[in-house]
């Protein structure tokens, strides 16, 4: 160990910049650098006036309460999340503008106004109340990517209810434990989903699910795939039935500003899920302002995220952010690669997307498949695009940049968290300058540090350590439902006051960060603390390297050593030349400490269901342990296989 206080090593030096264009300098919303100045003197405010751009039926009397941890924003303030996102763009031009453009897996189609939409939510807002739900009652969805989605949050919304979405692909057990956790009163889920032409037995799943889950009154279901072979049971609705004569009018409920918006479940390390709680002034504050300058979001724009409402990218940034600015956005219910590769760009051209917001897994996942799919359509309707979820490595920027943005459109590398609620570091469009793998900046209003373990300020340039946020910010959790000891002791315990985002990350000499992965993550060799990411985006630097993910194994000597697996990119095959030559490539690039000991190559990364790799399961598997928590594991053969594969490769 050098020092005490010791923080990350900062290896990767990535020099390209990427200045705004002109011409989007000129028409974006933001394009004064003064803004972070203006903002950083008095956040409050700022935020009060971003505030201002919402409907409240009541004005707020105090913009913020502050008592470490407890946070309340909007204070005495009174509005509808529902009304902002459908009705007040009913009194304006956009009654008859697409509010949702949804695609299906098998081809089919549906396009939702504002006032379509305005029509479906309060009708189901009358269906929840007929079934007896209640403001402040919990609501457990469960459904696969259709409009009827986003109409039952909405609708939830629109009378109090707090919806719990479980995201469609989880298992009948991760659904009970998350309706038991928050008590859910009623149940929403659809006969199945499509995925890759074969059904998902939502309702199944469901079924099981509803055998230990004694809060449930009453379950409404959707028909999506028309199964025949799904029926329902005792106190199990069909939608369609339900809102054949639901009536049309549904007054918003006046919730409180601290009311609560929803729980969404994450996972965290260890244990149980945790359920974060999010509320409704602030949340909604935080998305619109969030999703109109990141995304520098005009009337004109066709917003296509493809993440899934499950997650809180599809909640924030296809649902709250998106509708309240009155946007069209592009709701897809399938894969990138069914029926073939190119599904995505078809997309794009097909409803001329202007804007394309989705994940590195994702953007790694193209480059391997090559070219050509997306050459095959015409992407030149897009100028802007977007990347949530990992930290994107500069091969994959590049790439993005060019080959899906023709050199044009500028990229927002987007950090935040689903504690978080909204976006916090991310460049604007408009006034900054790009650098490939880096955020760039707190969003304006918003103060975040990165310190070494004793808590003090690493200054830029300086190196790495933790990302912390040193403000209330307006989205952020308000509590963990119902354990509010375990809210204090995951965030705000280890430096007291300031929000542990629990990331790694590194702050330039411009005083850019650059997101550097879990902290559980990071590798200790030799005493040096090694980023995953950096190790990572060398090894993806390599023509051949189509995705790596990178542990610490453990040395006598080191502490650690560096092990990676890899995945080709087509046409590369796996041999031990090549290995070398990888191993010689990270050293060349980042220096010998970072040099992997041994490369295992793979088809496939063990991955979250969201696309985060799960390098915990690969420690397990390097030091020849038996398997932590794989539940949210996207593809469980993944990892038996890659088990296998690598014990044979051991003996
Ligand atoms: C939105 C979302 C949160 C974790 C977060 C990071 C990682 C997300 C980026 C990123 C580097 C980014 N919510 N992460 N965005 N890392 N650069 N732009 O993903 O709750 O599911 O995950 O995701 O580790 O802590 S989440």
């Amino acid at each position: 160990m050098e020092k005490s206080t010791q923080t990350i090593a900062a290896l990767l030096q990535e020099e390209r910049t990427f200045p705004p264009p002109k011409a989007f300098q000129q028409q974006a919303w933001v394009n004064d650098p003064k803004i972070y100045e203006q903002a950083a003197k008095n956040p409050e405010a700022f935020w009060a006036k971003a505030a201002e751009e919402l409907d409240w039926f009541k004005r707020w009397e105090k913009v913020l309460e502050w008592n470490p941890p407890w946070a309340k924003w909007f204070i005495g303030g009174k509005l509808n999340a529902s009304y902002n996102c459908i009705d007040r763009h009913l009194k304006t031009w956009r009654r008859n503008k697409a509010a949702i453009i949804w695609e299906g897996e098998p081809g089919d189609e549906r396009v939702l106004t504002y006032q379509d939409l305005h029509r479906e939510v309060s009708k189901f807002a009358n269906v929840l109340k007929k079934l007896g739900v209640k403001k402040g009652d919990r609501v457990a969805i469960y459904m696969p990517m259709i409009p009827e989605l986003p109409i039952a949050l909405l609708a939830c919304a629109r009378i109090g209810a707090v919806h719990s979405v479980v995201f469609g692909g989880f298992s009948a057990e991760a659904l009970r434990d998350r309706i038991n956790d928050a008590q859910a009163k009623l149940l929403i889920t659809a006969d199945g989903g499509w995925r890759r032409g074969q059904v998902v037995p939502l309702k199944k799943n469901a079924d099981e699910a509803l055998k230990q889950t004694p809060s449930i009154q009453n379950t409404v279901v959707v028909r999506r795939v028309g199964d025949p072979s799904v029926t329902l049971g005792q106190n199990q609705y069909w939608w369609h039935e339900l809102m054949r004569d639901a009536p049309l009018e549904c007054p918003p409920e006046p919730m409180d500003s601290e009311d609560m918006l929803f729980i969404l479940y994450t996972s965290g390390t260890t244990g149980k899920p945790k359920g974060v709680v999010h509320t409704t002034g602030g949340y909604l504050v935080g998305v619109t302002l969030t999703h109109k300058w990141i995304f520098d979001i005009k009337d004109e724009d066709v917003f296509f995220c493809t993440a899934d409402i499950g997650w809180v990218t599809g909640h924030s940034y296809i649902v709250y952010g998106p509708l309240a600015n009155g946007t069209t956005v592009v709701m897809f219910e399938g894969v990138p690669d069914y029926p073939d590769k190119d599904r995505f760009w078809a997309i794009v051209e097909k409803y001329r997307a202007t804007i394309l917001y989705t994940a590195p897994t994702a953007i790694r996942t193209f480059m391997r498949w090559g070219e050509e799919y997306p050459k095959r359509h015409d992407l030149s309707s897009l100028r802007l695009l977007g990347s949530v979820g990992e930290p994107i490595n500069p091969e994959a920027w590049i790439w993005y940049y060019k080959v899906i943005g023709g050199e044009r459109c500028p990229i927002v590398d987007t950090w935040w968290q689903t504690e978080t609620g909204h976006i916090l570091i991310t460049p604007l469009p408009g006034i900054s300058t790009l650098k490939p793998a880096s955020a760039n900046k707190p969003f304006p209003g918003i103060e975040a540090k990165v310190v070494d373990e004793a808590g003090n300020p690493i200054s830029p340039g300086a190196g790495a350590g933790y990302l912390v946020i040193t403000k209330p910010w307006p989205g952020m959790l308000r509590t963990l439902y119902n354990d509010p000891e375990r809210y204090k002791q995951a965030y705000w315990s280890k430096f007291p006051g300031v929000y542990l985002t629990g990331d790694g990350c590194k702050i330039d000499k411009d005083g850019d960060f650059w997101l550097l992965g879990r902290i559980d993550d990071v590798l200790n060799v030799s005493g040096h603390r090694i980023s995953t990411m950096e190790v990572e985006s060398a090894l993806v630097d390599h023509q051949a390297v189509a995705e790596a993910a990178v542990i610490g194994k453990s040395h006598d000597v080191k502490g650690q050593a560096v092990s990676a697996f890899v995945t080709l990119r087509a046409g590369y095959k796996p041999s031990s030349e090549l290995a070398d030559e990888l191993k010689k490539h990270v050293a060349k690039k980042i220096g010998a400490i970072a040099r992997p000991d041994d490369i295992f190559f793979t088809a496939e990364l063990p991955k979250t269901r969201s696309g985060k790799i799960m390098r915990r399961l690969l420690r397990d598997i390097a030091e020849g342990r038996a398997l932590g928590d794989t539940t949210t594991l996207a593809d469980p053969t993944v990892i038996a296989q890659l088990k296998s594969q690598y014990e044979s490769s051991e003996s």
